[in-house]
């Protein structure tokens, strides 16, 4: 190993090809690479044939769990998946990755990307969902590779908040209802505003809740599918919830991680709504989780008093607890996906229904066996 090996030398300046012959290589950086998105999309991409390189933050506990697969199958990716330490806060770190990585696309969907932590942890929120993208952005530009690389920006259907108007489409305004949402309305703009200022390749993808067996287990979808497993076991009591009554247009992350690669692979840079165009209650969501078990239940009571009892046991399996409730909801999402459609060719494939049923299968797989899983 030669010192350069331990410290190369920072010259990204240097030495770059014109940006077609550049663009030529399949080099993808992916921010967020340990999260429900970042997953689909490295599969995805080395199912392409790029490098995938990403970037994951040091922690005291194992945070690679959904990577762990494409790991153990290293030897089929001939050494193109590689990590890197860094974080969306520390921009000499960000300008070091990409100087390293010279990458030809960068996908940012690293964030604190939960609405309800958003509002107990609103600054940090901001500086890593607003300022990170501007630093992600600008470490770009200090390396020269302004003309040389296609950037994606996970933006959200949380920037439309408030309804203003339904379907939310590319052209709905903005009302966005947390430190979440404003955090991520800084991001969409600056993405605008450098594609504007300085012809950089970049696409927010305004993308409404999509989920998957791989989800985080706090966002609600996950929480409802991991419980009725367990619930249908034996395994828990009772599944504690917070707003029954908000509507989501909930897709699968599969399918949204091959809109954002198309999304870089248009010959203009354009922002795009992923959505499925219905929508369901989580309401819904707890009824066809309970229903995939062969569970049927009956709700009872208002308020936060309102509860859901299984007709075959009597047992109450779902209460509220006003913990979960937000200072300030969105009610209604309903995304109109005919722009990606249409430009793109994007067809989602998984529905509302198969969705839940893939979810609920996968969980009552992991609480029937002993082994933890890792998402
Ligand atoms: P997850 O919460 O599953 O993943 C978030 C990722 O960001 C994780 O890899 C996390 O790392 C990383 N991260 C958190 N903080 C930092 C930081 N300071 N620096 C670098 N990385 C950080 O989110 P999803 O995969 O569901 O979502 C991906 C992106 O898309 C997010 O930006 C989210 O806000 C956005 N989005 C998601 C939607 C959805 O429905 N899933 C809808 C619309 C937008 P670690 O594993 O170490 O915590
Ligand atoms: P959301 O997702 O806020 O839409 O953000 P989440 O699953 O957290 O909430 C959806 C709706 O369910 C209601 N809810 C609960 N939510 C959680 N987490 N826990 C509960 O116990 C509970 N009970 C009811 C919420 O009030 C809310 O109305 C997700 C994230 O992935 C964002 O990063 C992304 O930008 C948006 O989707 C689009």
């Amino acid at each position: 190993m030669s010192i350069s090996d331990i410290a190369p030398p920072f010259n990204a300046r240097l030495n770059l090809p014109p940006a077609e012959e550049y663009q030529k290589r399949k080099v993808a950086l992916i921010s967020g690479i340990t999260g429900q998105d970042g997953s689909y999309l490295t599969e995805l991409l080395l199912e392409k044939g790029y490098h995938v390189h990403g970037i994951i933050r040091r922690s005291s506990s194992f945070n690679t769990g959904r990577l762990h697969h494409l790991y153990e199958d290293l030897h089929n990716t001939q050494g193109r998946f590689k990590l890197h330490y860094g974080d969306l806060s520390d921009s000499t770190n960000l300008v070091y990755i990409i100087a390293q990585v010279q990458p030809t696309e960068i996908y940012n969907l690293g964030a604190q990307s939960h609405v309800k932590v958003s509002f107990e942890m609103a600054e940090y929120t901001g500086d890593v969902d607003g300022l990170g993208t501007l630093r992600l952005l600008d470490a770009i530009r200090t390396c020269g590779l302004e003309k040389h690389v296609r950037f994606y920006q996970a933006s959200t259907s949380e920037l439309y908040g408030k309804v203003v108007e339904t379907p939310q489409s590319e052209t709905t305004p903005f009302y966005p209802r947390s430190p979440y949402g404003c955090a991520k309305l800084y991001a969409y703009w600056i993405v605008v505003n450098y594609r504007e200022a300085y012809g950089m390749f970049a696409c927010n993808g305004i993308l409404f809740n999509h989920e998957s067996p791989r989800r985080g287990r706090t966002f609600v979808t996950r929480k409802i599918t991991r419980a009725a497993a367990e619930i249908s076991l034996g395994k828990l009591d009772c599944l504690y919830l917070g707003n029954l009554d908000a509507q989501r247009d909930w897709g699968h992350a599969r399918d949204y991680v091959e809109g954002m690669w198309l999304m870089l692979q248009q010959p203009v840079a354009e922002d795009f709504v992923l959505a499925t165009g219905e929508t369901h209650y989580v309401r819904e969501f707890v009824e066809k989780s309970f229903t995939a078990l062969n569970i049927t239940i009956k709700w009872q009571g208002k308020g936060v008093d309102e509860e859901a009892i299984d007709t075959k046991t009597g047992k109450t399996v779902v209460k509220i607890d006003p913990r979960y409730f937000r200072p300030a909801e969105v009610d209604l999402l309903l995304g109109n996906p005919a722009k990606a459609e249409h430009v793109l060719g994007w067809q989602r494939k998984v529905d509302f229904h198969s969705l839940v049923k893939e979810m609920v299968e996968a969980d009552l797989k992991a609480a029937g066996s002993l082994v933890e899983d890792q998402n």
